[in-house]
């Protein structure tokens, strides 16, 4: 096992590996910006070190700089958690050149699955359904060619280093692909500084539904069910939940056999995430992989009862999976809200500043994972989470009840918060039917 792991990230994940860490009695080193000096993975981590200033470019981002911290404390792993430097092939393999085991899969694996249209072909390669489409097209003329004989509009135009909605556009007709084909090119080579796009049909009103996975270095892969995630708002998750409540036992079972085949395929050796789109007809088709653990692994270990995130820790020490497919029961209903500090009254407009009280809700099927506390600034120069709060009930509606109830109770003031939102969307009929779709707070919340 490692002698000790140092943390690249900060916020709520930062102390969330910290408490993994604790728990397989690993000292742990936290990293944190001049802006994070007060955070509380800062405080809950054994040692901590400075890493620059309060621009993520010179702080989290800053390789030498999360090296020379792990050099100086000797720790002998580093986990990235999610953002930042976690899905860095270059950070990756700098770790292996330093005897520092990077806790994610193993570089091969980052890079097949940040390549978008790799990963569609790895897809297709090995069975896992896609939706119809392309790989690179190389001119408007082509994709014309192709969209004309095989797939037809709407189509969306999507950016091969993208993922999360960066670099994509739809477009219903030539002349809109003509337009927006150059836009998604134009967007990619300033973003992402690779202008390559692909085409695939347009899905009208899809679901997203995620398979989380673990595989182990010794060839292992199992899937723990699937999370909804369709409550989005421009890309944004606000609220997510396990298991999919319209998702047919058979569909969750192909899913997933569809998740396992694609990650042994490209050996993967970590906590990852498959993002499928499903339509009415409960089509599901591959979009992407992450491959870090997620913001929202916590409704997935709330009904499967495992700690995600000690085993991500395990593996990368060379642990064999010691759970086996047929282990895994899916037990009860859990939701996350993502608590921002954000006004859903004026657009989500961020809402930095010092948080002046802070009562934390509890009791039964309530947990709340933060690094936030009275007292504590939210900075301008990251994220707006505030914290994540997760319940769990026996069922979908038990777990609503429950988190209407927590949200009722977490008072936060000093600064605005989404709670006030997600207890209108607990509040909608749509929702509390389970008719969820990816354009459900575009069409429901227009207001907002
Ligand atoms: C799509 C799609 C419709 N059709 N692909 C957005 C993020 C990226 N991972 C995939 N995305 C989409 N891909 C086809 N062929 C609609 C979306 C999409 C979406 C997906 C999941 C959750 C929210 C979304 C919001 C807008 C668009």
């Amino acid at each position: 096992m490692f002698k000790k792991i140092l943390i690249a990230n900060r916020g709520e994940i930062a102390v969330r590996i910290i408490r993994a860490a604790r728990e397989l009695d690993i000292p742990t080193v936290a990293v944190y910006s001049e802006a994070d000096k007060n955070s509380l993975h800062v405080k809950l981590a054994d040692e901590s070190v400075c890493i620059g200033s309060v621009s993520s470019a010179e702080s989290y981002l800053k390789i030498p700089n999360i090296i020379a911290a792990a050099e100086i404390t000797g720790a002998d792993a580093i986990h990235p958690g999610y953002g930042f430097l976690s899905e860095n092939t270059k950070f990756s393999e700098i770790c292996g050149m330093y005897n520092i085991t990077f806790i994610g899969p193993r570089a091969e694996c980052i890079t097949k699955m940040g390549d978008k249209a790799t990963a569609r072909a790895t897809a297709i390669a090995n069975g896992v359904p896609v939706t119809n489409g392309t790989g690179i097209v190389s001119s408007v003329a082509v994709a014309k060619k192709l969209i004309k004989d095989k797939i037809g509009y709407p189509v969306m135009i999507k950016a091969t280093a993208g993922g999360g909605g960066k670099g994509m556009r739809i477009a219903n007709t030539e002349k809109e692909l003509e337009e927006n084909m150059v836009a998604a090119q134009n967007e990619a080579e300033s973003a992402f500084g690779n202008p390559d796009v692909y085409i695939e049909k347009y899905l009208k009103n899809p679901r997203h539904i995620e398979i989380q996975i673990l595989g182990d270095k010794h060839g292992n892969v199992i899937y723990l069910g699937e999370r909804d995630c369709s409550i989005q708002r421009r890309h944004q998750k606000l609220i997510e939940e396990a298991p999919s409540f319209s998702l047919p036992i058979d569909i969750r079972n192909k899913m997933g056999i569809a998740a396992v085949t694609l990650a042994s395929a490209i050996k993967y050796d970590s906590a990852g995430t498959l993002e499928f789109l499903v339509d009415g007809n409960n089509d599901f088709y591959f979009m992407e992989m992450n491959t870090r653990v997620q913001v929202e692994h916590t409704v997935t270990e709330m009904i499967t009862g495992l700690d995600i995130i000690k085993l991500q820790i395990q593996i990368a020490a060379g642990a064999k999976l010691n759970i086996k497919q047929n282990d895994i029961v899916l037990t009860g209903h859990a939701i996350e809200c993502r608590i921002n500090a954000e006004d859903p009254r004026n657009d989500f407009l961020p809402s930095p500043g010092i948080i002046e009280k802070f009562i934390v809700p509890g009791g039964n099927g309530v947990r709340v994972d933060t690094h936030s506390y009275q007292g504590y600034e939210i900075s301008p120069y990251y994220d707006s989470m505030i914290g994540k709060l997760i319940t769990f009930g026996i069922d979908r509606n038990e777990a609503i009840a429950k988190m209407k109830r927590a949200l009722r109770e977490f008072i936060i003031e000093g600064i605005d918060t989404t709670i006030p939102f997600h207890l209108e969307v607990l509040d909608n009929k749509l929702y509390k039917d389970g008719k969820i779709s990816t354009n459900f707070i575009a069409e429901n919340f227009s207001n907002k």
